[in-house]
């Protein structure tokens, strides 16, 4: 049966989550100069895309109860920093360092927390880098600050987790484990094409530059 708010506590989650929009709209407002700027004139195509969601009532509601919490907007807004969200993906796994050297550089940008999944990959074989900021949003006359999970990945990661996400999806959490376990060795070969595919990206960009090109 799926995990849901009462109609008292989702009322209150509902008065919360436009705080966590503008704050979501604020960060990808600077992300998208950070890619114009990264486009137009410095390290070209070291963005693919940037995308942000607002993580639904349901999903707050089903990781509440998986963290064996209440399910009420206090709790949601106290435990979970992923209730805003937006995911940057990349071609290269160093573009992915790159580009969280440039958040954490931003002014109004406060880190509080960074994970590095591709350094050390969790045990499904998931990996990207996650870095929890918090940015502050003036409104009617108050400020507060609102705190985002941003997700660097390259695009074959990306394509790994969403798979991932649906069988998880798909099996309610509880993957079959010659599932999980091809999953994990998938994992592990897309990790070895990134490399190898960034090392091509780098005899090309030799030989262009020989050649007097970007
Ligand atoms: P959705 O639907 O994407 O929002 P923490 O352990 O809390 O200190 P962490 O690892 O950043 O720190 O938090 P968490 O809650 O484990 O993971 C946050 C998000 O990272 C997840 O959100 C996923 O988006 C992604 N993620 C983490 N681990 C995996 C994984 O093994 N597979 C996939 N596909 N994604 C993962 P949600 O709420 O799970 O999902």
């Amino acid at each position: 049966m799926a995990i849901r708010f009462s109609n008292e506590e989702f009322e209150r989650l509902k008065a919360l989550l436009p705080v966590y929009d503008w704050g979501l709209r604020t960060l990808m407002t600077k992300l998208g100069i950070i890619h114009e700027d990264l486009s137009n004139f410095q390290k070209k195509g070291a963005i693919d895309f940037i995308h942000s969601r607002i993580k639904a009532p349901e999903s707050i509601a089903q990781k509440l109860h998986e963290m064996g919490l209440d399910i009420t907007a206090e709790n949601a807004k106290k435990h979970l920093k992923d209730i805003a969200g937006a995911r940057i993906i990349c071609p290269f796994a160093t573009d992915i360092y790159f580009l969280a050297g440039i958040i954490r550089s931003m002014p109004g940008v406060n880190i509080l927390k960074e994970k590095d999944y591709i350094s050390s990959p969790k045990r499904s074989g998931y990996r990207s880098y996650h870095l929890v900021v918090q940015i502050p949003v003036f409104f009617s006359g108050k400020t507060e600050d609102v705190t985002v999970e941003i997700q660097i990945r390259t695009e074959a990661m990306n394509f790994w987790a969403t798979l991932e996400h649906k069988a998880r999806y798909k099996y309610r959490g509880d993957i079959p484990q010659n599932l999980s376990d091809e999953l994990a060795t998938i994992a592990d070969k897309i990790a070895e094409l990134d490399h190898r595919m960034f090392t091509i990206h780098e005899i090309i960009s030799m030989i262009n530059e020989g050649n007097g090109h970007d």
